[in-house]
């Protein structure tokens, strides 16, 4: 496999269809969702090769999300246990703000091991990519992210991390150090423009910020903004790339499409000019339509998007 391999925790995603108060729906779409899972599904999508590695129950919801990702095509390396699988609920509060609350305490990301690593899915893969979701979840699952970096960094495996801060999993102080050890063993980081004084508390501006991760030993920092597009910082040089317009429908997932579509053009040699451009195309995609995933755009998607719209016969 000469794709791109991750770990963390898929869940169920149960997902409010209309805009309103949780306690006012009167029922609930039934999905999937989880960072690195939505990453390696981008990645899928453009035609590159990606596999998930992570714990799921032995249930219906863990049974979803399996034949979800197997048929997005992603290689699945799983670890089925009694502990039912978790749940992210999404709701759309009027005025349009997304509102997600997780049911996943103690869920099987937290019984991530070491144990569940397959060194050589790792080994052989291109990329490793990680996020700071999962080591928010227990020390078993942070041990787990540091032992496939590990793996990956002796076998000269491009690792990638997306700082992917969720303060409702862990606070500022507790994640603030993980998070810098995780980044300073990585090569390409992804830091969103709202995370990157957790890591760079002392620098004044987005440049300055850059350049301190940078000298963690980071080859390229990529900083995500939102609909102000995104920055590359390697090699001291600095490269921009504005947001492409679109009519956002569901924010969440965009991250993680544009960082799957980066390492995947990353993982085709393509400069960062196109590994920028690529990813905030998808990114952008990944707003357009309900899902934290489905949106990810295949090769056609993308160059209809790109080309202009046209009647595909
Ligand atoms: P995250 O989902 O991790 O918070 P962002 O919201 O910054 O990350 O989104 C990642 C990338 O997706 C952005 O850098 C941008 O290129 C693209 N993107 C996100 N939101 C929009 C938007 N509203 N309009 C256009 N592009 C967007
Ligand atoms: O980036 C989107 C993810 O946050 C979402 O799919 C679920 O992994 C997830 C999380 O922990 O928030």
């Amino acid at each position: 496999m000469t794709g791109l391999v991750t770990v963390g925790e898929t869940m169920a995603l149960l997902s409010a269809p209309g805009e309103g108060h949780l306690r006012h729906q009167r029922s609930l779409d039934l999905r999937i969702g989880g960072a690195e899972s939505n990453a390696a599904i981008a990645v899928r999508r453009l035609g590159t090769p990606a596999a998930w590695i992570g714990r799921l129950g032995r249930d219906g919801m863990g049974d979803l999300v399996e034949s979800t990702l197997r048929g997005e095509g992603v290689d699945v390396h799983v670890v089925r246990t009694d502990t039912p699988t978790s749940i992210m609920v999404k709701e759309r509060r009027p005025g349009g703000a997304t509102h997600v609350r997780y049911y996943r305490r103690g869920g099987p990301g937290s019984e991530l091991s070491p144990r569940d690593l397959d060194e050589a899915v790792i080994a052989g893969a291109g990329i490793l990519h990680v996020t700071g979701i999962t080591p928010a979840l227990s020390a078993s699952a942070a041990e787990t992210v540091f032992a496939a970096i590990e793996i990956a960094r002796g076998a000269g495996v491009d690792v990638s991390f997306d700082v992917n801060w969720r303060p409702t999993l862990w606070a500022a102080t507790d994640a603030t150090p993980v998070l810098h050890e995780i980044a300073s063993r990585a090569d390409v980081v992804f830091v969103g423009d709202d995370e990157v004084e957790l890591l760079a508390p002392r620098a004044d501006n987005e440049l300055a910020q850059a350049h301190a991760l940078a000298r963690l030993g980071v080859r390229e920092v990529v900083v995500k903004r939102g609909a102000r597009g995104a920055v590359a910082l390697l090699d001291d040089v600095l490269v921009e790339q504005d947001a492409f317009p679109v009519r956002v429908v569901d924010p969440v997932g965009a991250g993680d499409a544009f960082a799957g579509a980066y390492l995947a053009e990353l993982l085709a040699g393509s400069p960062v000019e196109q590994r920028l451009r690529t990813a905030a195309a998808c990114g952008a995609l990944a707003t357009t339509i309900v899902g934290d995933w489905e949106a990810a755009p295949t090769v056609d998607d993308l160059a209809t998007f790109l080309g202009g719209p046209g009647v595909r016969r």
